[in-house]
Order: C-alpha cells, then sequence, then structure tokens
C-alpha cells in the first residue's frame, strides 16, 4: 500500500499538492451519530493557516471545508466521510527559478530520485500544505474523543530558536501567534522573529501536546504500542526531526529510581513515562514534544545542483514560513487525536468485554 493513508480501524487518506485545484481526505471508520458541520472546521484551520500572522507565510487561503460523503443531516453515517478544500491563492511563477534544482535542505533532490518526476509548484506534495487536511480529520476526531470519553488534546510551543518559555499558562497560549505559553515574552518572540525574517534565515522549534482523561487500556503491544505510533504520526508531519514521549532522551541521564512513577491509592506521584507503559495507556496525562527543523527554503543562496548535476546557487522567492514549527501546534494535536481514536476503537473491539480488574487510580496524585 502506498503510504498516503495511515490509521487501522479509523483510516485517514490525504490527497493534493499545494498548488493543484484541491487537497482532501478520506476519514474511514467514524462511528455514525457524531453531528459535524462545515462550520466547525473552521478554528482549528484557522488556527494552523497561513497569512494570520507576519510571523508565518502571507499565502492567504480561504480553507473551507466541504463535506462531500459521510455526512447526513448534520451526523456521520459511518460511511466514508470525505472532505475537500480547493485551493485558492497559488502563486506558481515563484517556483519557475528552481523547477530544475534541488533547494538544499529540502524533499525535492529525494522526491525527484524515488520517482523521476515531481510537481515542483509549491513543493507538490511535499508541500506543509498537505498537513490541512490532518488538521481538518484531527477535528473529528478531537470532538469524538471529548464527547465519548471526556478526552481533550491540547499544545503549545516549548521552543523557538534558543527561547524557552520561563513561565506556563494555558490560558496564554491562544492569545499569541506563537502559541506560546508565556504572555511576558511574545513581545521578545516578536522582536525575534521580526529580524530573522528580515535576515533572509529561518529557525527550528518544539512543541508539546499532552491529551488528558486517555484511560487505561488504549495502545497495543507490541507492535502497535501507542507511543509506536504517537512517534510516528509525530514524525510524518513536514520537517519533525525529532519526538519524544514523556521525559524522552532526558531519560538517558536519569536513575530508575528517578524515573519510575510511584504509584500509590490517591494516584501516580510522577508522570516521567508521558502517560504510557508497556505501550499501553496508563491513565496518567499523555505528554509528547517534537522537534521541527528551520524551514529549508531561504532567499539566502546556497550551494546546491540543477537536474543534470550542474553546480548552483539556490535563491528561493515565494511566501516561505520563518518556521513552520510556529504553525506545527495544531498539526500534532491533530496527529496524537487521531492516533487516540483509532487506539480506542481498537481497544473497544478486542477488550470491550473485559471487566475491571481492580481499582484504577487517578492519573495523578491531586486527580
Ligand atoms: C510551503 C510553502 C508556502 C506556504 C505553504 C507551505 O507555499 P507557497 O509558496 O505556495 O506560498 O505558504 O503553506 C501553506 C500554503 C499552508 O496552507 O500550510 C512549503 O514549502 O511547505
Amino acid at each position: 500500500m502506498s503510504a498516503n493513508s495511515f490509521g487501522k480501524l479509523l483510516t485517514v487518506t490525504t490527497f493534493g499538492e499545494s498548488h493543484g485545484p484541491a487537497i482532501g481526505c478520506v476519514i474511514d471508520g467514524c462511528p455514525p451519530g457524531l453531528a459535524i458541520s462545515p462550520e466547525e472546521f473552521t478554528l482549528d484551520l484557522q488556527r494552523r493557516a497561513t497569512g494570520r500572522s507576519r510571523h508565518t507565510s502571507q499565502r492567504r487561503e480561504a480553507d473551507e471545508v466541504e463535506i462531500l460523503s459521510g455526512v447526513y443531516e448534520g451526523l456521520t453515517t459511518g460511511t466514508p466521510i470525505a472532505l475537500l478544500i480547493r485551493n485558492t491563492d497559488q502563486r506558481s511563477k515563484d517556483y519557475s527559478n528552481i523547477t530544475a534544482q534541488f533547494r538544499p535542505g529540502h524533499a525535492d533532490y529525494a522526491y525527484w530520485h524515488k520517482y523521476g518526476i515531481r510537481d515542483p509548484r509549491g513543493g507538490g506534495r511535499s508541500s506543509a500544505r498537505e498537513t490541512t487536511m490532518r488538521v481538518a480529520a484531527g477535528v473529528i476526531a478531537k470532538k469524538w474523543l471529548a464527547q465519548r470519553y471526556g478526552v481533550t488534546v491540547r499544545g503549545h510551543l516549548s521552543q523557538l530558536g534558543e527561547h524557552r518559555p520561563a513561565g506556563f499558562d494555558w490560558s496564554a497560549v491562544e492569545d499569541n501567534p506563537f502559541f506560546w505559553p508565556d504572555a511576558a515574552q511574545v513581545p521578545a518572540l516578536e522582536a525575534y522573529m521580526d529580524a530573522l525574517r528580515k535576515s533572509g534565515d529561518s529557525v527550528g522549534a518544539r512543541v508539546d501536546v499532552v491529551a488528558e482523561g486517555v484511560p487505561a487500556g488504549w495502545g497495543e503491544p507490541v507492535y502497535g504500542k501507542l507511543s509506536a505510533e504517537l512517534a510516528s504520526a509525530l514524525m510524518s508531519i513536514n520537517a519533525v526531526k525529532g519526538v519524544e514521549i514523556g521525559d524522552g532522551f532526558e531519560s538517558a541521564a536519569q536513575l530508575g529510581s528517578e524515573h519510575r512513577d510511584l504509584i500509590t491509592p490517591a494516584g501516580f506521584a510522577s508522570n516521567h513515562a508521558g502517560g504510557i507503559l508497556g505501550g499501553i495507556a496508563t491513565g496518567q496525562p499523555i505528554r509528547v514534544s517534537l522537534v521541527l527543523k528551520p524551514t529549508s527554503s531561504l532567499r539566502l543562496p546556497g550551494d546546491s545542483v540543477d537536474v543534470d548535476g550542474n553546480p548552483v546557487q539556490v535563491v528561493t522567492t515565494g511566501r516561505h514560513d520563518p518556521c513552520v514549527g510556529i504553525r506545527a501546534t495544531p498539526i500534532a494535536e491533530a496527529m496524537v487525536a487521531l492516533v487516540l481514536m483509532d487506539q480506542a476503537l481498537r481497544h473497544r473491539a478486542q477488550c470491550g468485554d473485559v471487566a475491571a480488574v481492580s481499582p484504577q487510580i487517578p492519573g495523578s496524585i491531586d486527580g
């Protein structure tokens, strides 16, 4: 199977190119009876969209969802849900100079050597435009998880270049263009991004996502571990170079006596594991983190070759993000929600009849 689909009981297939007529997805396996309307996609699509602040690409897409199938009189029917978004603001001439060149650090070179043909306009299928449909599909997963199990999935930026949050407040996250949890630092980030954009360079970022209310038991050992499927889903997002679960790579420096999460009748005493043990949810918050590399499309000249192997200096014009990570929070939330919904359906299918075996303790000591 070609890898434009993911999931087992809830599958998502995306299609479309950045400068093609439309992008879309087919979501198969959603249970019937979930109320969904085109307007419900707007909030998350706007959170992800370009052109909402001066710190992202200035391409302006309407990102209006058309529901083509799978919904009747406002309710999912259990049949495949097809969603379509028409592209309206392509500017393909920005790419005419680099049609036969490979941008250093970009997927151009790898796509060319794999397929022997590529759509260079806006990066074609390798464009971050594709992530729009993940967010649209994620809206359905978030809603189903919240209604059916009370699960919430939310994220924030946790690093922008060398900048890290000094304080933390969830209520600040949606009030600035960076999904940044410390409002006091936002002016400094604005100044940093303005200078970076003027310099023509780009920078990396880190995003944290937390899923709360996930019941103990979701996740399938051994090849369908919740941790493995989250990592796979998050690594499939454009520009992602690393994923951590819980303490992640910090665990290498920890002792077992530090890392283990002690269990008391009142709840877990800590959450170094990130809410997953043995690939199965423990009932604690699921904590994941992902790192996105700096955008490779730069107007600063860089050495490369053309399709004939001749040396060239590549200069990218166009409307690129100086930090693609700034828009990644809703994408990461969507991928986490889609993995969790798939795992919830799989858990229900195999273990729906398993009786409670012992009291389930709260996810944390304070409940
Ligand atoms: C992108 C390059 C830019 C971004 C695009 C992602 O495309 P263009 O050059 O056509 O403006 O605008 O992002 C989106 C359109 C989007 O909706 O995310 C890239 O190379 O990944």
